[in-house]
């Protein structure tokens, strides 16, 4: 898979995926990562890349043109060019399985007040985002969706992550159970006598009663 992105603050980037699985399908070649500084798409002489929006208001936008130039030269015919803001359609499990299926994904980065509408008119295939709470820019958000995006890449995840990634294959369908390693005893607190016990039906009927009460008080609407 390859992943284009456009950003102000490519500098942000350095780190995160240079790390754990990230790193590792990017050396494997599984993963053909680029960073792109939006301003080097901007030519007047002081590499202007915001104005203010027209019928006023607060804030500025980012201008149409450095973004149009960018994906132009980026896009190919089977590229999904997405826009990351608060206005997107929610981000999650779903989407990620969704998106590694995409050849080649160009993240378009948001900053200030946001994008011109024609950037989304004319050159937004989707808009995401990561969350309701508002970010500095969305530089994290395209970090996040790239790191969820490439641990489902075949052959991305070690032996044991992705035999669990496939029993847990509906994935967020629910909250986890609660898990204990040793010691059976750790100041004062004791790992459930049933977790001891052996008997491994019994041990998952107790996990999934202890998964569905979890959900049930902290994420019913997943139920
Ligand atoms: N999930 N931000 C984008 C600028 C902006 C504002 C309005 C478009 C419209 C975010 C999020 C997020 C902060 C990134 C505002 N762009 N992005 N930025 N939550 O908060 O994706």
């Amino acid at each position: 898979m390859k992943i284009d992105v456009l950003t102000l603050f490519p500098a942000m980037f350095a780190g995160p995926l240079d790390e754990s699985i990230v790193k590792r399908a990017r050396k494997a070649g599984l993963l053909d990562l680029q960073i792109h500084n939006l301003r080097d798409c901007a030519h007047d002489r002081h590499k202007t890349v915001d104005d203010r929006p027209f019928g006023g208001g607060p804030g500025m936008l980012l201008k149409p043109e450095p973004i149009f130039e960018a994906v132009e030269k980026l896009a190919r015919d089977n590229t999904r060019v997405i826009l990351l803001s608060p206005s997107g359609r929610p981000f999650n499990q779903a989407v990620a399985r969704e998106l590694a299926q995409v050849e080649h994904l160009l993240l378009v980065s948001g900053h200030y007040e946001g994008f011109d509408e024609r950037v989304r008119e004319q050159l937004a295939d989707d808009e995401l985002s990561i969350g309701d709470y508002v970010l500095t820019n969305g530089a994290l958000p395209a970090m996040v969706i790239i790191d969820a995006v490439t641990r489902l890449l075949p052959g991305a995840l070690g032996d044991d992550d992705s035999a669990r990634e496939e029993s847990f294959s509906p994935g967020m369908a629910g909250l986890e159970y609660p898990q204990y390693t040793r010691p059976a005893e750790f100041r004062g607190m004791k790992v459930p006598e049933v977790l001891q016990s052996g008997n491994h039906a019994e041990i998952a009927r107790w996990r999934a009663e202890q998964a569905r009460l979890r959900t049930k008080e902290r994420r019913p609407d997943l139920l």
